[in-house]
């Protein structure tokens, strides 16, 4: 449950965040097949409960009312349409999974295919599930649970939202009907939702009852589902990471949170000279990798001070340390523009989502950030790709906030954190010639937008990088040759 299958060549997925089908299908052909991308984390597909009373927020997609694939992303058509072409462009899918809970209580009990439920009850009768197929007796979370009781944990309810009992053989079955009936569709893995609230032993035998991923869609005949599982654990709590990864993959909170302190100035960049398991990451093939999440760029979930779209020169470097660094399977978030934490993606009065528009630029309008189809972003899935499984190698740094590495012999980046300019003759390991930096710029046929670096035969070449300019960066690579 460890590899993404990705397709050949790709190695990185970006998280579209509230995304429509339709539309994600036309990014897979239009921009994330081209670019080099791996695949797409998706909100999850299922209906969920409309929440009118509190605008339709965009947790609402946490409430699950039936498995049912109707959500304000598109119907059940437009879903295996996407995977489809999404497979075709080279573009894995991987489904956000709610699978801990239905949804919490409220005077609104009409979901987004249509799916009521008896809140009062337990009843869902779009699964259907009824009271014995939800944790008994009834309680909820508190903070100082996470301290002491790991059967809370696991058998309470997570923010009141009603807790499944996945040891029953029944709510087991519904479950991997419904993650079947995914795989069955194209999809190539699954983001497990809140899998510290339920207990390892039922989670393994959920995931051994799924069927191998689908042969028709480009996939090797026995291919396991890619699972990654969502453990916050920064420490200091009952239950820890290192009870699922012998299960699946695990998201890495921890490296979000260091790198967001490095890049914030609150760490010498020096220290990541020893980036991974060092400094208590989980082993590089546990961990699901990304800077923020849609959880930790607004304040829910855990971290705090995280670097996110809104100070894009930090985040941007912290990104381009993500992808230049072999370290884990990395993740990139793409998002809508927020000022409300609670609030939405972009949509109309009748609670419709707006598609993002594409400038001339390549840049998102209507509201959506897309921070994957930012230059310094997506140069680095290209760089990552390019770099494959080559070790990081002639680590440089000035002993404080700039740092250069190669990999090996196809790729160099260079950072500079410091209030001072980086002047530096360095080893980039690349074969002698003129490469284009493609942070500040990009290649374009025999041209280049941004600088030039000149290497020699002996692979230094003189690197640059004010501490003024726009972008802290400088990489470039075999494929970025002019
Ligand atoms: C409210 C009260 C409760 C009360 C309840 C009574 O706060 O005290 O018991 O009403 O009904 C929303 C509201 C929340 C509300 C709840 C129930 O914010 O106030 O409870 O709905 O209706 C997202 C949001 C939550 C949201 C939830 C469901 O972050 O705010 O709750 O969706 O809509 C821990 C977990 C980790 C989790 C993280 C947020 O270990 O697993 O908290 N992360 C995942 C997702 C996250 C999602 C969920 C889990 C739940 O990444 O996005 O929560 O699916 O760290
Ligand atoms: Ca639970």
């Amino acid at each position: 449950y460890k590899n993404p299958h990705y397709a050949s060549g790709r190695s990185t997925m970006v998280h579209l965040f509230e995304w429509k089908w339709d539309d994600i299908a036309s990014e897979c052909e239009r921009f994330l097949g081209p670019r080099g991308y791996g695949g797409i984390q998706i909100s999850p597909p299922n209906e969920n409960l409309a929440i009118w009373s509190r605008q339709r927020p965009w947790w609402e997609r946490y409430q699950p009312i039936s498995y049912r694939l109707v959500t304000r992303s598109g119907n059940e058509q437009q879903f295996a349409n996407m995977v489809r072409r999404c497979n075709d462009a080279g573009v894995r899918i991987y489904v956000d999974a709610i699978i801990n809970h239905m949804t919490g209580t409220w005077n609104e009990n009409t979901g987004t295919g249509g799916s009521t439920a008896d809140f009062g009850n337990w009843h869902y009768p779009g699964v259907p599930y009824g009271r014995n197929d939800f944790n008994w007796p009834h309680c909820v979370i508190q903070g100082h649970d996470y301290g002491c009781c790991a059967d809370r944990v696991r058998n309470c309810e997570l923010s009141g939202l009603k807790d499944l009992n996945q040891g029953t053989e029944y709510v087991r079955q519904m479950i991997v009907n419904y993650m079947n009936h995914l795989i069955s569709l194209g999809v190539a893995g699954f983001r497990i939702d809140a899998a510290k609230h339920m207990w390892p032993g039922d989670l393994r035998v959920i995931y051994d009852r799924l069927h191998n991923l689908n042969t028709a869609h480009g996939f090797p005949s026995g291919a396991r589902p890619y699972i990654y599982q969502e453990v916050i654990d920064l420490g200091g709590e009952v239950i820890s990471r290192d009870e699922y990864t012998s299960l699946a993959a695990v998201t890495e909170f921890k490296f979000g949170m260091e790198l967001s302190r490095a890049f914030n100035r609150g760490n010498q960049l020096r220290w990541l000279v020893n980036w991974g398991p060092a400094w208590g990451l989980l082993a590089s093939g546990d961990s699901l990798t990304f800077i923020d999440n849609h959880d930790n760029q607004r304040g829910h979930g855990a971290g705090g001070n995280i670097l996110t779209y809104k100070q894009a020169k930090q985040y941007k470097g912290a990104i381009a340390f993500m992808l230049a660094h072999p370290y884990g399977w990395p993740q990139l978030m793409s998002s809508f523009d927020f000022h409300d934490t609670e609030a939405g993606p972009p949509m109309d009065s009748s609670g419709n989502i707006i598609s993002p528009s594409i400038n001339s630029d390549q840049s998102c309008g209507n509201g959506w950030i897309c921070e994957h189809r930012w230059r310094q972003i997506y140069s680095m899935v290209a760089f990552r790709n390019q770099a494959g499984n080559s070790a990081m190698s002639n680590w440089w740094d000035n002993g404080s906030n700039q740092i250069a590495f190669c990999r090996g012999n196809a790729g160099f980046v260079a950072f500079n954190n410091d209030y001072w300019d980086l002047n530096q003759t360095l080893q980039t390991c690349l074969p002698a010639g003129t490469y284009c930096d493609v942070i500040s710029g990009e290649k374009s046929g025999n041209n280049c937008t941004g600088k030039r670096v000149t290497v020699g035969n002996d692979g230094r070449a003189h690197i640059s990088l004010g501490a003024n300019e726009f972008d802290m960066v400088l990489a470039i690579h075999t494929g970025s040759e002019v």
